[in-house]
């Protein structure tokens, strides 16, 4: 490259490329050119906002600086790179935590201040980028983070929503759903490259035709263009210049425009269909955990899938390797089974556009994936129609027939006879009407597939996927538990607590080496250090109680626990049984004597979680919070013994309040549902304990800090089928304690009891209690107990946060990450100079 470029110009170049603000003037300096020229603003008409969007700017200006390197640099060395596709990126705030991974945070404060602005107003002024559900998309969010803050070259590839998952109002208290348009004001952190736009075709037919040499070939055509531009947004990383990729798609109205139509005058509806390209990337599925089969949603699958693929294959190309090189130097990561369709179209380009025989694409297709399963819940299994897929991908549904009769002949060669186990695993379900298993295609299309916590990636292994493990060896299905980035949820979060431990431990290096947590252990029984460890608790605490206030209008008293269960509202994870027991509670506190009751700890009891907009008993149990909080906050006699708080609108920028005021979080899933769950690892690592089932990460996370340093309770997974077995064909009684939660809610305490019916009905009055409320509920009041006998000793308190902080270093996402890499990636960093 230097070669070309002729001396001359390359000094001029260098005369003056953009130097790095180092110093709060050179900050301050941006910071008014971006006002005057790029806002076209002043100093008279600079408000909040307007700061906000210059101070991005410049530092913008910076982030792409280093990516401009970082990319040369990967361009130059041509390693092998990671893509990781994934429908959802829950980045949240974007400002603070690249002021904090460039290390000019401090000045950047220093600077705005210079001009009467706060920093802290400005980072608040920033929507959340709030393009995911909730844990598999603040997981795909966590990894980019480390791969850029390890140095690999890994880029995101996703879809730029114009509407994110949507604001959840509580009025009267429901659930009501609001547009997010996250995009109103420019957005700094996207780069969009127009010049990039790539054609995407849906529907059309496939044609059958024979070349000169005989051989038959089948290609695809006659479909609707829509095109992809793509949007760049800069992933710094921590204490390093390498600053990543996340690239999402837009969809455009193809270049040819209808000039039929144009030219006819049905001006109106050829723009028409031009709009109905752009509705494609518009908005975000709003489900957690549940398969939707909508058209619109395989669209979006397709239009991500073909746009990255064809992404990747140019770069790939331009690098003039063999075919034979492509897993060499690519590894694609499914996230879930909503990409699953770039295993066809890999296969696609290999064979259709480029020639290769089946079995030699075949070959390079599934040594480049791996597939990661985020859940077992049947209702979460992507199964698309076979007619659906026909219609608008004819090629692909051929493409995917054929993949099936392959592999279905090498099981019938190694299992012969066995017609059961043929139709057990074949890729199209022969139901009616039938329909494409994605789990199986993705699994078949992988060289490796893992589950996300050690039980489930056993579960999966014995149960979902269980016939896969006898036709494949055992260690195409590997582990690989989640992790969290404790940039940002530590450092960012909780700067106090991080602060403190920098102290102790003599650095900040434990942002990038967790491990050195075990540090802080020396210090468990180190009294000075408790006050100190819970001073910071109570700080956050106060930060936590001012957000309620101002959004609910409750005042919670610091010296109470804080106990939170945040997290979108599922039956599986058990909202419903926690706040039955914290009527419970209430009842009980209710018929104490005025004696009695100083004798129970105060506590808030706080929610937060969207449902999912058609997800009617999720929006019940969200009702129930609310009227539960109305009663008991405005009960004089109660007082502050106990407060019940739902907190709207939960999502990233909240959480980084919420994480690290809780005392006691619940992670209570029915044993084996939830596959492993990451706020569990956010709240121990804020130095809150959890009460919790022997269930997900949570098993992991005991290991870890030790079981007198966790409160787990309830049915262990294994027992789960034959308690689902006895209440289908036994008799069971309602748990006693829980039968008086449910008379009350009947008598109308809560308003019309007729509201709870459904909710209610699902667990007794011969409901199945399919999640295992009433089984569980004696063993998590117990739990409730023993947390409250826990926190009246302070100390010994104290003890336990600061014994399970010091030992949570493998819940970071960097280990997480260099696991993938080198157990299914095989890729290296690439190290920043020379
Ligand atoms: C698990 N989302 C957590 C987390 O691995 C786990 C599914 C279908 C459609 C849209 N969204 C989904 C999920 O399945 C999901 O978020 N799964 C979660 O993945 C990360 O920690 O236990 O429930």
């Amino acid at each position: 490259i230097d070669a070309v470029i002729p001396l001359e110009h390359r000094n001029l170049w260098k005369k003056y490329a953009i130097g790095e603000f180092q110093t709060k003037e050179e900050f301050q300096g941006e910071f008014v050119r971006h006002v005057e020229t790029t806002l076209a603003r002043s100093l008279y008409n600079c408000d909040e906002l307007a700061a906000y969007q210059a101070a991005s700017q410049a530092i913008r200006d910076r982030l792409i600086v280093a990516w401009n390197k970082t990319q040369q640099k990967h361009t130059l060395r041509d390693p092998k790179r990671i893509y990781y596709l994934s429908l959802e990126f829950l980045m949240g705030r974007a400002m603070d935590n690249a002021m904090l991974n460039l290390n000019v945070k401090q000045l950047t404060g220093d600077g705005v201040s210079g001009f009467g602005f706060r920093l802290e107003d400005l980072i608040e002024k920033e929507p959340d980028a709030a393009l995911g559900n909730g844990g598999l998309g603040r997981l795909a969010a966590c990894f980019i983070d480390s791969l850029s803050t390890l140095n690999y070259p890994g880029w995101g590839y996703g879809l730029r929503y114009q509407y994110g998952i949507f604001k959840q109002k509580i009025i009267d208290g429901y659930q009501v759903e609001q547009p997010d348009y996250w995009l109103t004001f420019d957005n700094a952190w996207e780069i969009p490259r127009t010049e990039i736009a790539i054609d995407v075709m849906f529907y059309g037919y496939t044609r059958k035709f024979t070349d000169d040499e005989g051989k038959v070939h089948r290609i695809w055509e006659g479909g609707d263009l829509v095109q992809a531009v793509p949007y760049d947004f800069p992933v710094p990383g921590y204490g390093t210049e390498n600053v990543n990729n996340l690239r999402l798609w837009s969809s455009k109205p193809n270049r040819e425009f209808d000039f039929a139509k144009f030219n006819e005058g049905a001006y109106d509806q050829s723009v028409a269909e031009q709009q109905q390209a752009e509705t494609i990337s518009a908005v975000l599925y709003p489900n957690d955990n549940f398969y939707l089969g909508k058209e619109l949603r395989l669209k979006q699958q397709y239009f991500w899938v073909a746009a990255s693929l064809s992404d990747i294959v140019r770069r790939f190309k331009k690098s003039r390797r063999p075919w034979i090189e492509f897993s060499d130097q690519i590894a694609i990561q499914l996230n879930d089974t909503h990409p699953t369709l770039a295993v066809v179209e890999l296969q696609r380009i290999l064979v259709d556009r480029e020639g290769l025989d089946w079995d030699e694409a075949w070959e390079i297709v599934t040594s480049t994936f791996g597939y990661t399963n985020h859940t077992v819940l049947p209702e979460a299994l992507e199964k698309w129609q076979v007619d659906l897929i026909g219609n608008l991908l004819p090629r692909h549904l051929e493409i995917i027939y054929d993949i099936n009769l392959y592999f279905l002949q090498d099981v019938e060669k190694r299992f012969p006879g066995d017609h059961d186990l043929l139709s057990r695993v074949s890729i199209i379900e022969e139901s009616n009407p039938r329909q494409v298993r994605m789990a199986y295609l993705a699994i078949i299309g992988s060289h490796k597939v893992n589950g996300v916590a050690e039980l489930h990636s056993e579960l999966i292994k014995t149960t979902i996927f269980k016939d896969f493990v006898k036709i494949y060896n055992e260690d195409k299905f590997t582990n690989v538990t989640n992790g969290i980035t404790p940039r940002r949820w530590l450092h960012q979060a909780n700067p106090k607590l991080s602060k403190l431990i920098a102290e102790k431990l003599g650095g900040y290096d434990f942002l990038n080496n967790l491990g050195l947590l075990k540090g802080l252990e020396k210090y468990a029984n180190d009294k000075t250090f408790h006050k100190e460890w819970l001073e910071i608790k109570r700080a956050n605490k106060a930060r936590l109680a001012a957000l309620i206030k101002s959004q609910s209008g409750v005042e919670v008293d610091t010296n109470a626990l804080f106990d939170i269960q945040v997290k979108r509202i599922h039956e599986y994870k058990r909202q419903q049984m926690n706040i039955f027991s914290v009527i419970y509670r209430y009842l009980q506190l209710k018929a104490a004597s005025p004696e009695e009751r100083k004798k129970f700890q105060k506590r808030v009891s706080i929610f937060g979680g969207k449902s999912a907009p058609g997800y009617y008993m999720a929006k019940t149990i969200i009702k129930l919070i609310n009227a539960v909080g109305a009663v008991v906050n405005n009960d004089a006699e109660i007082g502050d013994l106990l407060k019940v708080v739902f907190i709207e609108d939960y999502n990233v920028s909240k959480a980084e309040i919420i994480t690290p005021a809780s005392d006691i979080s619940h992670h209570i899933s029915t044993a084996g549902t939830e596959a492993s769950g990451t706020s569990n690892m956010k709240f121990v690592l804020n130095g809150g304990l959890i009460i919790g089932t022997v269930d997900g990460a949570n098993i992991e996370i005991t290991r870890e800090i030790g079981e007198n340093n966790i409160f787990l309770f309830g049915h262990l997974a294994e027992d789960v089928e034959d308690l689902r077995h006895s209440h289908r064909f036994g008799h069971t009684e309602l748990n006693p304690d829980l039968q008086k939660v449910f008379d009350v809610i009947e008598s109308g305490l809560f308003g019309d009891a007729n509201i709870y019916s459904n909710l209610l009905n699902s667990i007794g009055n011969h409901g199945s209690d399919y999640y295992l409320v009433s089984d569980d509920f004696a063993s998590f009041l117990n739990a409730q107990q023993q947390v409250d006998k826990a926190y009246a000793d302070q100390d010994a308190w104290a003890q336990k946060s600061i014994t399970a902080v010091a030992n949570m270093g493998f819940f970071s996402s960097d280990r997480a990450i260099n696991e993938y890499a080198e157990n299914i990636w095989q890729i290296e960093p690439v190290p920043l100079d020379n």
